[in-house]
């Protein structure tokens, strides 16, 4: 007698609790449309949600592939499931879908002929991305960095990679051979102007390799920016166990996300893409204005509040902006430092977005980590801190509080190093060899992270008030964090 499966997958989709958003369509008739790099908690819970609900709209031609660069477990996890997974929404109400949109997962190392075939195939029109910051291989001014051992790899093994950007190149390259329309490449980071950064990089490595490939890149490959946005905090073990409950089965790896999500993506002419407009992402030729202020304002915030906040002994976002002295420090930095910064936005009324933000941040329903948000920060800091920060001096007007945050940072590194408290980001070694340091003063301190070039731009470090502000806070911070951020 066979035993009954107790997991998620094709065969037990019958035995989803009814209150379940459950897969509608016929998944065998959804061919691949979609190659996606990157098949972290956010993507999950956000684009493939948009393609889950446009293939219940319309089971067309918008199945995704999903390529993990690095690892198999994300593959192992789902590939049990059928690739199914669920999206628990957590918020004023809760409730769960049954998300079908992934046909295929792919793990690059093992097969990387496979994923250049996908991204060859006549069927794939989209491709998009979610892969942080670091995956962009990108120097500070925002060139291919061809120092990287990725890209010099890359550039010498082209039928196998270790990048995404040498993925790219190598099933564009493809297509070029065969004369064969380019896919659409879609950044979805949290990055300024993230496709005409994807963009340099792809068009600087195809150049490299091929001129003449180079200009049919340049003249044929579209990239539009986008801005991604809804809170996704990393799955847990509770989050596990809730979803079991709810849908009935279990299942591996279900993600988390609040009831907000939004995607705005740069409409170009001509371009086709899945019309992800029609499930609620917006379709604006001023992707500009919505992607900067989410990333000043949101993530600004969110940075600001996790150095902040895990300096004052505290673990979450609901937790931390619950505190009087952070939540003031949170609404002054946005409203004097912020906000001034960002240019009018048509139909984005700043104080009313902001305002939602720190609702959002309140969510009694999601437990969001502020050490998550900590991670890579030398990757994040820059995009959503100091771009901040050299508008302010630049304007003539005060940047106290964004320092504040810089030196709440430098101290977080420090508490880290010193406990042996491992530091995920791509300069881990690095921050741990100046965190460890000892016999330095504040302001030899400051210098040491400053000296960061990778995080730090020189025109900004040789701005006296903004060493003044850091090391000033650096010190206030030293002495007693809470008292610091009282005084401001
Ligand atoms: C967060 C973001 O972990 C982090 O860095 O600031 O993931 C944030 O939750 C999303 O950008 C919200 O859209």
């Amino acid at each position: 007698m066979p035993t009954m499966k107790t997991s998620l997958c094709e065969e037990t989709l019958g035995r989803v609790n009814p209150s379940v958003k459950n897969v509608t369509y016929d998944r065998s008739e959804v061919a691949i449309g979609i190659v996606h790099f990157g098949p972290g908690a956010f993507h999950r819970a956000h684009q493939a949600v948009y393609t889950d609900d446009l293939l219940r709209l319309q089971a067309g031609d918008w199945g995704i592939c999903e390529v993990s660069i690095n690892s198999a477990t994300f593959r192992d996890a789902v590939q049990e499931q059928d690739n199914l997974y669920t999206l628990t929404v957590l918020d004023q109400q809760i409730s769960q879908q049954i998300v079908g949109a992934i046909k295929e997962v792919l793990v690059a190392p093992e097969d990387p002929a496979a994923v250049i075939a996908r991204l060859a195939d006549p069927q794939t029109r989209v491709v998009t991305l979610t892969v942080t910051e670091k995956g962009y291989c990108l120097t500070p001014d925002g060139d291919l960095d061809f120092t990287l051992p990725g890209i010099e790899y890359d550039l010498n093994n082209p039928k196998c990679p270790r990048t995404v950007i040498g993925y790219l190149v190598a099933g564009l390259r493809e297509r070029y051979k065969i004369d064969l329309e380019p896919f659409v490449v879609i950044s979805c980071d949290n990055l300024t102007d993230n496709g005409h950064r994807l963009a340099r990089a792809v068009r600087q490595f195809s150049a490299t390799i091929d001129s003449t490939f180079g200009e049919w890149v340049m003249g044929k490959v579209h990239f539009p920016c986008t801005m991604v946005d809804s809170i996704t905090p990393a799955t847990d073990q509770a989050v596990k166990e809730s979803v079991a409950e709810a849908i009935g089965v279990t299942d591996n790896w279900p993600v988390q996300r609040e009831q907000f999500t939004q995607w705005v993506i740069e409409d170009i002419p001509n371009v086709e893409l899945p019309p992800w407009n029609q499930v609620g992402a917006i379709f604006s030729s001023d992707v500009a204005g919505y992607e900067v202020s989410k990333l000043r304002i949101l993530n600004g915030m969110h940075s600001s509040l996790a150095f902040t906040g895990l300096l004052c002994g505290f673990k979450t976002v609901e937790e931390a902006i619950k505190v009087d002295y952070l939540r003031a420090y949170i609404i002054s930095l946005c409203n004097s430092e912020i906000i001034p910064t960002i240019k009018p936005v048509v139909g984005l009324d700043l104080e009313v977005y902001s305002a939602d933000i720190l609702q959002r941040f309140e969510n009694p329903a999601i437990r969001h980590f502020l050490s998550q948000i900590a991670c890579d920060s030398t990757q994040k800091i820059p995009f959503r801190i100091l771009g901040t920060i050299s508008d302010n001096l630049n304007a003539g007007r005060d940047c106290a509080g964004l320092c504040l945050a810089i030196a709440a940072w430098m101290h977080m590194i420090r508490n880290m190093a010193c406990n042996n408290r491992p530091i995920t980001d791509p300069l881990s070694e690095r921050l741990v060899e100046i965190g460890r340091t000892t016999g330095l003063t504040d302001s030899e301190f400051v210098d040491s992270f400053l000296a960061i070039e990778e995080m730090f731009p020189r025109k900004l470090v040789d701005e006296k008030l903004f060493m003044d502000n850091v090391v000033r806070h650096y010190a206030a911070l030293g002495e007693d964090p809470r008292v610091a951020l009282q005084q401001g």
